[in-house]
């Protein structure tokens, strides 16, 4: 007889199962990476100290009625990341360097005898170089706020901390040239409200899984959507039309729209006139603008409109968009009298644009350029032009060497047609720092609420005397004077252009006409030496100059991935002179491999912490420690300390005087733990976050009560205001408790000028160098042969299985495609070069080749192949990646300065390094 189960429903084989799913304690997560816009709140489950798994959290607020909630964000990479926890990759204990660099021979050691010999190298590098040898170089927060302090760390030290910027690349130079900011950053879910959304060098699908629903739902809402780009991306699955415009060639395509809004009478005037320079007057002899120094009538950066009411030039105002009484024409032509004597004549910006675009980018005229019909293009137009319409951009354009001129003439196809500032328009870049605390922490001298005050007093009041020599400057324009002498005192940030260009072999390769703009006057060294005799990059190129690189930090980054050129370059040209690498991470990725040393940093789920603050999503989030971090695993923060007790005692030891920062004060050797942590009142990582979210309250940008205690019982809380940083403040629109974000609304609704140089949209550039290289107007140029002369153009985007290289090896990831790198090519391309799929290519051009395996793919065009970014170097042979074949070329014209906005600020403009459609040929391996 069998026994009677008691139970019988009870199944032994499900108690396992369900085991699986107990936990102890659950805390708040979030992933603290650039995968913008981040801050998806997520639960973490721990049982016994360890970390089991973790689940979305679905804690936003509905904001708007009838416009869909936030909820829940998040994606795979974020839902498998505990695994990352505990996987193989994980670094356990310090490492140092046993073999030779890349040998892969490691030896574990102390904390003690890492940074004591982390200390030293950076005495000797001082002793023998000085400062400007010791490199750190800026990544973009991948470790979230822990990690953005280092940088600060660094500057403190007088380290050159190079500008993530241009490090990564995620500048949108087009926009920034005509608004003189990159980072107009609506909400998510203000495109709810989008009546058409252009999908145009983006693909969401891929890159912002989290609220990519949102373009989906406009449609629900009456909406439409277009992809624009050269392969029939993930992004156009979904889409109503898809435009397969020429690689490249999107300049010539917007120019095309804004020809037919022009010729069919769709231009919106009002906007037009007053939030542009198109009525502005351009001198016809040397088309430049009329200045009032032309005429002696005043400064160089006062400007001139004809006033259609008396026919008569007058002054454009500065401090105000409102033309008041007068009716500035956008067409028509006057003749002026210099100061001189001289008569010549001048036209409205508006009437040159109108004819370069009649003459030269008709429809027909550009369907030789750019493939698309000119039906499509002149019914793109008309919509464009009836309808509230968003440029869904990303950061794929700023990649190619003629981005500026694609990116300026999409937003001219949006001013013609007055689409920005108002819900559902406009175009996006990035922009962060909600968390305005986490910038007051490391300017004030003490901890507590006393010096955040004081501390703000002291930016109020700059930006307030500055308003008072000035009363035409807005509160913006007078910020970001004041972000550019703060980050200029505290040493953060200088353009690594000139790193490159001196330090890693990339003069030589500039330098390359056949590489470069063929209409380029002068060769790039010309231009080079001139931005620096001029002054318009201050003293680095001397201060990078001085010395040679001796020692090098990476903290949450992969330089010889990231870098435009990586091995290929770094490892010939810049690896020989550092005595020291060091990476900080918590796996040893390809930079790592060829440091000397790597520090073990815990995870993102074993640290406080605080992610990207976005206004995509307006929230501020926290991060718990949910356990501890395995083996000898520290956070940031802390390992930042162990270094500063290493240096004060070595530097005493060794008799080490202090060497000067870039604010000329010397460095506080003997007090360097105490002066980082304020006197250790915040050396604790709980007490240094909750001392950032109590500034950030104080400052105003979250909840005046928010605290550390607070946060935990919430996960996360939406902004009420917008702070000091001037990425924040330049959004120029109200936050609403109860409607979505959308930037730029006070330039329209309170007529708040731009800060650019005529303090217009600036769709007229006459520096010297645009009109040398005539970049006046946004023009289209055919992207130059870099790379060499090869018949295919190897373009990018984002990969969906990681955030660019730091899940490619997670084995749940690796298990949701074809588990090594692939390249996507056409079958016709394929079938000529005799590839079948999955087989081994050679990718190569002048410079380097690489070997991948080939993806048949019908989607992609003809002429085309595609690497996503962000595979690891060491997935290919001899762990050389597709950047290897990136001649990594800036734009010349990225070197101008000393006009208006295009001067350097940190962030912001600069030369920045370029990776689309690089030429290569691909044979069978
Ligand atoms: N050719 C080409 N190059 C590109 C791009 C491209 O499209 N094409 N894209 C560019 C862009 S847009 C970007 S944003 C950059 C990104 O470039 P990187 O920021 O260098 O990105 P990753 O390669 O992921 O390297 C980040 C490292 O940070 C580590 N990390 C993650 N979390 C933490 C943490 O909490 N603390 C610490 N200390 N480390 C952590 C990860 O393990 C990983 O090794 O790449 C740029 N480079
Ligand atoms: N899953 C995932 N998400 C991410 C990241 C990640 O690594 N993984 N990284 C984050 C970061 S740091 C960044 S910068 C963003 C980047 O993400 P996005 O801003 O979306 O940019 P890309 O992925 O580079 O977009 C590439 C798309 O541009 C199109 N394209 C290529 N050439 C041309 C052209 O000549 N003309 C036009 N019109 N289109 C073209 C192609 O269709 C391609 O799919 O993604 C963020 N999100
Ligand atoms: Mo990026």
């Amino acid at each position: 007889m069998a026994a009677t189960n008691p139970d019988p429903t009870h199944r032994p084989s499900e108690d396992k199962y369900r085991d699986l799913w107990k936990w102890d304690k659950v805390t708040w997560g979030c992933h603290a990476v650039d995968c913008y816009p981040g801050g998806c709140p997520w639960r973490v489950y721990s049982r016994d100290g360890k970390i089991v798994r973790e689940e979305q959290a679905a804690i936003f607020h509905t904001i708007q009625s009838g416009v869909p909630d936030m909820n829940p964000m998040g994606c795979q990479k974020g839902a498998s990341w505990s695994q990352q926890h505990y996987n193989e990759e994980r670094v356990l204990y310090p490492m140092k360097r046993a073999g030779k660099r890349g040998e892969g021979k490691w030896e574990r050691v102390s904390w003690d005898t890492a940074c004591t010999d982390i200390a030293d190298a950076i005495l000797d590098a001082v002793q023998e170089q000085g400062p400007q040898s010791l490199y750190h170089i800026g990544t973009p927060g991948e470790g979230g706020t822990q990690q953005i302090l280092w940088n600060n760390f660094s500057a403190q030290l007088g380290f050159q901390v190079t500008d993530l910027q241009a490090e990564i690349n995620d500048f949108s130079p087009g926009i920034y040239t005509t608004f003189g900011k990159f980072d107009p950053a609506p909400g998510a879910d203000d495109f709810f409200h989008c009546e058409l959304v252009l999908i145009w060098h983006a693909n969401p699908i891929y890159t912002n899984m989290t609220w990519y629903h949102f373009i989906q739902e406009a449609r629900y809402n009456g909406g439409e959507v277009v992809t624009i780009a050269p392969d029939f991306s993930p992004s156009a699955v979904h889409a109503d039309y898809h435009i397969p415009i020429g690689i490249g060639t999107d300049a010539a395509f917007a120019n095309a729209m804004s020809q037919v809004v022009i010729q069919e009478g769709l231009v919106d005037v009002d906007f037009v006139k007053k939030q542009t320079d198109l009525p502005l007057l351009v001198r016809t002899d040397n088309l430049r603008f009329l200045r009032a120094s032309d005429l002696n009538a005043g400064a160089d950066d006062q400007f001139y409109w004809i006033d259609a009411k008396t026919g008569g030039i007058a002054q454009a105002p500065k401090g105000t968009l409102d033309p008041g009484p007068m009716d500035p024409a956008l067409d028509g032509a006057a003749r002026v009298k210099l100061a001189g004597g001289a008569e010549v004549e001048v036209r409205p910006v508006f009437a040159l644009l109108r004819d370069m675009l009649n003459a030269q980018y008709t429809p027909e005229k550009v369907h030789t350029i750019c493939g698309v019909h000119p039906d499509t293009t002149r019914k793109l137009a008309r919509k464009i032009a009836a309808r509230k319409t968003r440029i869904m951009m990303g950061w794929n354009s700023g990649k190619y060497y003629h981005g500026d001129l694609m990116e300026r003439a999409m937003m001219l196809i949006l001013g013609l047609t007055g689409n920005w500032g108002k819900h559902g328009t406009g175009a996006r870049s990035w922009a962060v720092g909600l968390n305005d605390g986490m910038f007051t922490v490391l300017l004030k001298s003490q901890a507590g609420s006393e010096m955040t005050l004081a501390t703000r007093a002291m930016s109020d009041a700059m930006v307030q005397s500055m308003i008072e020599a000035d009363p035409t400057i807005t509160d913006e324009i007078a910020r970001y004077n004041v972000e550019r002498e703060m980050t200029k005192m505290m040493g953060i940030f200088t353009p690594p252009a000139f790193f490159w260009y001196h330090h890693c072999g990339y003069r030589e390769v500039w330098n390359r006409p056949g590489y470069n703009d063929p209409e380029m006057k002068r060769s790039f060294d010309e231009y080079f030496r001139e931005a620096c005799e001029k002054g318009w990059f201050d003293t680095i190129d001397e201060q990078t100059r001085q010395a040679e690189p001796r020692f090098l930090i990476e903290v949450g980054g992969n330089l010889l991935r990231r870098q435009r050129g990586g091995a290929r370059m770094l490892l010939e040209h810049l690896w020989p002179k550092l005595k020291m690498i060091v990476s900080v991470d918590w796996r040893i990725n390809t930079t790592g491999l060829y440091a000397d040393y790597i520090l073990p940093v815990a995870q993102h789920y074993e640290k406080m912490n605080q992610p990207y603050s976005s206004p995509m999503h307006l929230h501020v989030l926290l991060i718990e420690k949910a356990a501890e971090p395995p083996g000898e695993a520290r956070s940031e923060w802390q390992i930042i300390q162990g270094i500063a007790k290493a240096l004060e005692k070595r530097a005493k030891e060794r008799g080490a005087s202090p060497w000067l920062r870039k604010n000329g004060q010397p460095v506080p050797l003997e007090t360097l733990w105490s002066w980082i942590t304020k006197g250790g009142d915040l050396a604790d990582d709980a007490k240094l976050i909750d001392e950032i979210f109590r500034d950030s309250a104080i400052l105003g940008t979250i909840p005046p009560d928010t605290t550390l205690e607070k946060m935990r019982q919430k996960g996360a809380v939406r902004a009420v205001g917008w702070g000091n940083s001037a990425m924040m403040v330049c959004q120029q629109s109200p936050i609403e408790p109860d409607k979505t974000h959308t930037p730029f609304r006070n330039h329209i609704e309170q007529l708040k000028p731009y800060p650019t140089l005529n303090r217009r949209a600036s769709f007229y550039i006459d520096h010297d160098w645009y009109l040398e290289a005539g970049e006046q107007l946004p023009v289209h140029k055919d992207n130059p042969h870099h790379g060499g002369e090869h018949p295919l153009r190897l373009t990018s985007g984002h990969p969906r299985w990681s955030i660019h290289s730091m899940n490619h090896t997670s084995r749940v990831m690796l298990g949701t495609h074809r588990g090594h790198p692939v390249m996507y090519m056409n079958p016709d391309d394929m079938a000529a070069r005799g590839l079948g799929n999955d087989d081994e290519a050679r990718v190569f051009n002048d410079l380097a080749e690489m070997r991948i395996r080939v993806r048949w793919s019908p989607g992609t065009q003809p002429g085309q192949v595609v690497i996503y970014n962000g595979y690891e170097p060491f997935q290919f042979k001899g762990w050389r990646g597709p950047e290897v074949v990136e001649p990594g070329m800036v734009k010349w014209l990225h070197f101008a300065g000393g006009y208006g906005h295009l001067q350097y600020r940190g962030l912001h403009w600069q030369p920045i390094p370029i990776d689309r459609a690089v030429h290569v040929e691909v044979a069978k391996a």
